[in-house]
């Protein structure tokens, strides 16, 4: 026998998980935004939170809640859509849980159990943000941030950011290798394994900082190679996409999904910080790299791909989005998952082709007003004179 909140709670819970997702009516041409989060904490299922006896639980109450589910890693097995996303309990601990559905805009519903992790590092506090790579050695690896305590400092909220890194063959057994050793910056968050060898060796898009919060001198999105995945260390860290004054990467940008191949270059989907009055502001943008030099920018548009929106702009930190997944479809379809403000997690769809024309067709910043009022009144110039013609 169940306690009857719990038959009233669990219609809840199908009802969501079987809601049919549409498309929302903002416009950009980009991309589209679906009306519904595809994952919240609604979608945690009711056995990770309650004890569903009621002799050991008469009140059905929650005994391990959850806060919030968002930053997720995305991949494409057998035709399913997968989400390792970042699950937050309300003890403020992330771990992360798989989620799948058949078609990667609704229906996605957690296995069983998150994943444990071997407990290999016993100073870590706190795991987050895993990117999934489908690498070309065979295995699937999952990198993410493992955060510790930093004890060389006198200050309880000090911490160390180190990337993690795990592998996979199906998603349901687990390795764990040591983390990644970046020999020349002491701190790493929003490391991403790229897909594919770089001259024999495994290559990283890394994110050198000078402390936990700050970037310090690090310079934005860096690039490293790394010979042995099983002892894994980064000498030399070159500079892919570099943050910049006055734009939306000036307080600290970092890789987010893992990039994808297109005939003309990688596509980056990533993530861009500036400091305000209320706090940090995050947004997505894109950029690529040659195909040949997986660190070089050939193309970068001015300005944000994705900002939040509505109500995407409240959360546990407002005012945020950001992105550690995406799945480009041998078809064709691009389908970019994105967290708002902490919170839960969207879909945003497009294809590849609209992203090829989105990243190498959006002017570049020239980074000062004038100019911009320039580049503005040339494209302004040109309808007009297209309005004329068309008279
Ligand atoms: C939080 C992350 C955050 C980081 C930097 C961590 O403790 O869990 O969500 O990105 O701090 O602020
Ligand atoms: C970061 C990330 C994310 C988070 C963001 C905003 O530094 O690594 O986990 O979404 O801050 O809090």
């Amino acid at each position: 026998m169940f306690n009857k909140k719990y038959y009233i709670e669990n219609e809840k819970y199908e009802a969501l998980i079987n809601r049919k997702n549409v498309k929302s009516n903002i416009y950009n041409g980009i991309y589209d935004r679906w009306e519904y989060p595809v994952l919240t904490r609604e979608h945690i299922p009711l056995t990770w939170k309650y004890d569903l006896n009621p002799k050991t639980n008469p009140f059905f109450m929650e005994r391990l809640g959850v806060n919030a589910v968002f930053n997720s890693g995305a991949i494409e097995l057998n035709g399913k859509f997968y989400l390792v996303a970042r699950i937050e309990g309300n003890d403020r601990k992330s771990f992360f849980g798989i989620a799948e559905s058949d078609n990667g805009v609704d229906g996605f519903r957690f296995w069983d159990y998150p994943i444990l992790l071997d407990d290999t590092c016993p100073e870590e506090t706190n795991v987050y943000d895993m990117r999934l790579t489908k690498h070309e050695d065979g295995y699937i690896y999952g990198v993410f941030c493992s955060e510790s305590k930093d004890t060389t400092v006198n200050d309880l909220s000090a911490a160390v950011a180190a990337a993690g890194i795990v592998r996979t063959k199906d998603l349901k057994k687990w390795e764990r290798l040591p983390n990644l050793k970046t020999l020349r910056s002491p701190q790493q968050r929003n490391v991403v394994l790229h897909p594919e060898f770089v001259d024999g060796q495994y290559a990283f898009y890394t994110r050198p900082m000078d402390d936990f919060i700050d970037t310090g001198s690090g310079g934005g999105i860096g690039f490293g190679l790394c010979k042995d995945i099983m002892n894994p260390v980064i000498d030399e860290e070159t500079m892919t996409s570099r943050r910049k004054y006055h734009t939306i990467t000036e307080a600290k940008n970092g890789a987010g999904a893992v990039p994808f191949k297109t005939d003309k270059g990688y596509i980056h989907i990533a993530h861009g910080v500036r400091n305000t009055a209320a706090g940090l502001r995050y947004v997505i943008y894109a950029f690529a790299t040659a195909l040949d030099k997986p660190w070089e920018v050939i193309a970068e548009p001015s300005g944000f791909l994705i900002v939040p929106r509505l109500e995407e702009r409240i959360g546990d930190v407002s005012n945020v989005v950001f992105t550690n997944g995406a799945i480009a479809r041998d078809n064709g379809e691009l389908y970019i998952y994105y967290a708002s403000s902490d919170t839960r997690l969207h879909v945003a769809t497009t294809t590849i082709e609209k992203i090829i024309d989105y990243v190498f067709n959006t002017p570049e910043d020239p980074l000062r007003s004038v100019e911009c009022v320039a580049q503005r009144c040339e494209l302004i110039r040109k309808n007009l004179e297209y309005i004329n013609e068309q008279r």
